[in-house]
């Protein structure tokens, strides 16, 4: 089914992640992608199609039944990402932040009411969360966060500000990380019709432009206490979130080079200069060829973090090499195949600059190419360089 699978990465999948896979492309290819340039260019969201994602499973897949999820294995939530991302990095923006920074941190760190009263209906779509970790004074050190929570009788009171949040203009709930009064990180599950929460759209993006991205400003926001996540004590467990979200990047990253290769093939093949086709040019070649070894590697990867993932043994900077390397291959591979298609491949009529410029914003959230570098740095030579 996938146009570029060469090591046939499909036959280390279970039936059923195949399964999976397989109704991911066939929903999104019918009613995601004849659309999605037209909602990049408008600059807008498919919010309609939130609860078919909560049919299809897209939400919370790896998290189980009892609570909503699909109770899939991780390589499963990788795939859906895969063929989210192979369409537009908003979609699966949109899946990464519901089921990774929401529903992940509710599941992992939350009460057991917290559970049972938001996971169903985050994962049906009914709700839509966002995660405000990120400040305006910089995102790569959270550790230097400055909104507050102050601890009112049975209350606590939050102030501060969040910057470049994924869903925060159309979240029903936002997941706030805040210093209490020990100067301890804490997580609040906020809803966001709370007096003093305000969410303010972030316009003219040139990147990631089919996704919905906030600034929030809350102003003495008081929640009960009972909206804190009882189990997140520190910047560890925000982190945490980060790297269920960056596991699934890598996987999306894979399926934007599948699909910028096939679509730079398509056109390389019928694409006549000085009487043949330009796929039978040795320089036209090794192009296609570096998208193959690219996409192959990136694949592999993320298996077997899938892999590591189920059995338990991932560690983050494992995932951080993956996040960092997936990325920046992907980001080559479709300037590369927008270079392919010539002058058409500035339009929007073909998906290369679109997926390039999406691509910028995706090595920059979730950690920058280079905080994943000194990441990986710290864990093989023992020493901190940031
Ligand atoms: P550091 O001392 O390294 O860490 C504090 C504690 O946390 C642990 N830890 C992690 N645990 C799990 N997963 C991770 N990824 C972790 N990273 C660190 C660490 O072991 C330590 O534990 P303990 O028990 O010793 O206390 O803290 P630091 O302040 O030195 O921070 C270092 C750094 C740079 C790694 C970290 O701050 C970082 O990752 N910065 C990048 C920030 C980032 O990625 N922000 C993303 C915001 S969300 C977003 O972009 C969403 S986009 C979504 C979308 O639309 O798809
Ligand atoms: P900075 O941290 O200011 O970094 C600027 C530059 O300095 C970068 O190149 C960085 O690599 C470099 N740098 C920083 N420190 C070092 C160092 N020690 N050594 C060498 N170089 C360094 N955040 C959320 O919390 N929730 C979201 O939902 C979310 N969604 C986002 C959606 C979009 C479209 C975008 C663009 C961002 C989103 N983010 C979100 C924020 C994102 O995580 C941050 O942009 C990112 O972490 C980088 O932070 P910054 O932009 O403040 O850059």
């Amino acid at each position: 089914m996938q146009a570029l699978d060469y090591y046939r990465v499909a036959d280390l999948l279970t039936p059923e992640e195949r399964l999976i896979q397989e109704e991911a492309r066939r929903f999104l290819e019918a009613e995601a992608a004849p659309h999605i340039a037209r909602w990049w260019e408008e600059g807008t969201f498919p919010r309609h199609l939130i609860p078919r994602f909560g049919e299809l499973g897209f939400l919370g897949s790896n998290l189980p039944e009892e609570y909503g999820g699909a109770g899939a294995s991780n390589i499963a939530y990788g795939v859906i990402m895969y063929e989210l991302e192979r369409v537009d990095s908003g979609l699966r923006s949109f899946a990464s932040v519901q089921s990774s920074l929401v529903m992940y941190p509710i599941y992992r760190y939350g009460s057991e009411e917290q559970r049972r009263h938001y996971l169903p209906r985050l994962a049906s779509g009914e709700l839509v969360g966002c995660f405000g970790l990120t400040e305006p004074d910089g995102g790569s050190d959270p550790g230097s966060m400055k909104t507050r929570a102050r601890k009112d009788g049975s209350s606590y009171v939050i102030t501060g500000r969040k910057m470049w949040i994924t869903n925060g203009n159309i979240a029903d709930i936002a997941i706030v990380w805040a210093r209490d009064d020990e100067g301890v990180i804490r997580g609040f599950i906020v809803p966001t019709d709370t007096p003093g929460f305000r969410a303010r759209e972030i316009k003219h993006k040139a990147s990631l432009r089919a996704s919905v991205t906030s600034e929030l400003i809350l102003d003495e926001v008081r929640v009960d206490a009972a909206q804190m996540l009882p189990e997140a004590r520190g910047l560890g467990a925000a982190l945490s979130c980060l790297t269920q979200a960056r596991y699934g990047i890598t996987w999306g990253a894979a399926g934007v080079i599948e699909a910028v290769y096939a679509e730079a093939l398509e056109f390389a093949r019928h694409r006549i200069t000085f009487g043949r086709p330009i796929a039978e040019r040795q320089l036209v070649q090794q192009k296609l060829v570096e998208m193959v070894e690219a996409h192959t590697q990136a694949l592999l990867m993320s298996w077997r973090l899938g892999k590591l993932k189920d059995e338990d043994k991932l560690t983050y900077a494992q995932v951080s090499l993956a996040k960092r390397s997936n990325v920046r291959a992907a980001l080559r591979a479709a300037r590369t195949a927008r270079e392919i298609l010539g002058g058409s491949g500035i339009t929007l009529e073909y998906g290369a600059i679109r997926h390039m410029l999406n691509l910028e914003t995706v090595d920059t959230y979730e950690g920058t190419y280079d905080i994943h570098t000194l990441i990986v740095g710290r864990d093989v030579t023992g020493l901190n360089a940031f």
